[in-house]
């Protein structure tokens, strides 16, 4: 069975936009609410279980021996031939509820321990249905979007258009708030969209400059961090002694500012 990073990023793009077309109609015909997860505001809704669900039969169906993680299906199931499909269904699912645009269907596969501080990420496929863009890259094959090859950028005069988010606990906003307040003489603006993978496929084309947030899952970072590095920018997790691990993405010199920043650096 073919590994290669580029076959399974091509199966990874094909079954993305197949998934985001189900997410996208389903927004349509109308969202309903299956239940909350952390807290009231973490929600889940049926479409992440309707997508997911076609996900992992297409995968299962092409690649049999693979293991499987999903955000909604709990934890990773075993894989025979060594690689692991790290799948958020609908990433960004408060605004894909809400009716705001800035949601996408995240798919990578990833070899070695289903642990993102040990994984080797090997495809990436970043889908956002609302904006029919699709963002892919296969590892040492570059990041693409829409047939171009997508570079980080480097941030001008005017300071960095950066991106960052928070988590569904109030008791967490206070310390997150906090180190924006700290980023902040590095930025010209941030941007708070709500969906991780998204974020990540906005640096890896230079949209973004860098991308900062606590707390987030290993399914929301997993394509995104191929992506990034693929368009030549640095992807980390800092903070490994919290419950809530840093991630950091940009182009190397704002990835080290911020990461400098962040560890409590003047
Ligand atoms: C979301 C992340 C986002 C974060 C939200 C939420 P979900 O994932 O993509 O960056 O700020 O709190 O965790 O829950 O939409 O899959």
């Amino acid at each position: 069975m073919a590994d290669a990073p580029h076959d399974l990023t091509d199966l990874a793009t094909e079954i993305a936009r197949e998934a985001g077309a189900l997410a996208r109609r389903r927004r349509t015909e109308g969202v309903s609410l299956a239940a909350t997860k952390s807290s009231l505001a973490d929600i889940v809704t049926e479409a992440d279980r309707e997508v997911e669900e076609l996900i992992r039969a297409r995968l299962a169906a092409a690649r049999p021996g693979d293991g499987f993680f999903g955000e909604e299906s709990g934890a990773a199931s075993g894989s025979a031939s060594g690689v692991t499909w790290v799948v958020d269904p609908i990433d960004g699912t408060v605004n894909y509820a809400s009716g705001i645009p800035a949601y996408c269907v995240s798919i990578a596969a990833v070899t070695g321990p289903v642990d993102p501080d040990a994984w080797e990420v090997q495809a990436a496929a970043v889908y956002a249905p609302a904006l029919d863009e699709l963002f892919e890259a296969s590892r040492g094959g570059g990041a693409w979007t829409g047939g171009e090859r997508m570079r980080v950028s480097a941030p001008g005069g005017a300071g960095a258009l950066i991106g960052t988010g928070f988590g569904y606990d109030p008791a967490t906003h206070e310390g997150d708030l906090a180190t924006v307040r700290a980023v902040m003489p590095l930025a010209r603006d941030l941007r708070r969209m709500g969906a991780a993978a998204l974020d990540l496929a906005f640096v890896a084309a230079g949209r973004l400059d860098a991308y900062f947030e606590r707390g987030l899952q290993p399914w929301d970072f997993a394509a995104g961090s191929l992506l990034v590095t693929e368009a030549g920018g640095r992807f980390s997790r800092m903070e490994h002694d919290r419950p809530r691990k840093m991630t950091v993405a940009g182009g190397s010199a704002i990835h080290d500012e911020l990461t400098k920043i962040i560890a409590g650096g003047d």
